[in-house]
């Protein structure tokens, strides 16, 4: 999988790439992760990528050349057919993103160009011009869209085959079903007070995986009752990970 990030700070993204399942999928060639700067496609002596808004008002607006010229390079690469390739651009005014997407894109694609928006905002033509999905990752506004694609790179990564060390472990996670994550113990026995479910100390699996499947319904009607509305059927009721 290749991801091309349009963006006018790379830097931020260096954190992220050096650690963890992220960094591992990098060394073993799973993802290439590769940045495009639209300041690297100005032509004026200070290099601006923002200029005022037409009609006034406050804060400034992403100029559409050096992302227009910055996308076309990007396209240039032609890293993979049409079918095979997701351009995002990233806003809090797009479709939010969900669970099913990010599956979706693991498995049907192999070239995903994400362009961060940055500042106020950016010129209206960026939207219409460039022909991209507008995606959000949630109904809150960050600063800019560089947060928004380290999730995307990091949720679709982990659901390449053989990023994550378990097959079984994105499989079985929260959302996968339609719920949440099923409570998970690990030593000690008692801590703080607080003890492992007697269940889970039986040995018997059949009593195990049904616990699970309560305790996922229980904490999803708890915590996210949203869900079991639109959940859908015929998925497995099983839940990992949070
Ligand atoms: Cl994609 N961009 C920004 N700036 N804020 C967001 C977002 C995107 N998704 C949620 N909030």
């Amino acid at each position: 999988m290749i991801f091309d990030i349009v963006t006018l700070f790379p830097g931020m993204f260096e954190g992220i790439l050096r650690e963890s399942i992220l960094a591992r999928a990098i060394q073993a060639n799973r993802i290439t992760v590769r940045f495009t700067n639209p300041r690297d496609f100005t032509s004026d002596r200070h290099r601006s990528v923002d200029d005022k808004p037409y009609g006034g008002g406050p804060g400034m607006v992403l100029l559409p050349e050096p992302i227009f010229l910055a996308v076309d390079h990007v396209n240039s690469f032609a890293a993979a057919p049409p079918e095979r390739t997701r351009r995002l651009l990233l806003t809090p005014q797009g479709r939010r993103l969900r669970q099913v997407d990010l599956a979706d894109m693991a498995a049907g694609v192999d070239w995903v160009v994400l362009l961060c928006g940055h500042y106020e905002g950016f010129d209206e033509r960026i939207r219409i011009g460039l022909g991209f999905e507008q995606v959000s990752i949630g109904d809150y506004v960050l600063t800019g869209g560089e947060i928004p694609a380290m999730a995307i790179v990091d949720g679709v990564t982990r659901l390449l085959p053989g990023v994550l060390g378990n097959a079984e472990s994105a499989e079985h996670e929260s959302f996968a079903g339609g719920l949440l994550e099923f409570p998970q113990y690990t030593r000690p026995q008692t801590f703080r007070g607080m003890s492992v479910p007697e269940v889970l100390l039986s040995g018997n699996h059949e009593a195990i995986a049904s616990w699970r499947r309560q305790e996922a319904l229980k904490k999803t009607r708890e915590q996210r009752a949203d869900l079991l509305k639109t959940r859908n059927n015929g998925s497995q009721e099983g839940a990992a990970e949070s």
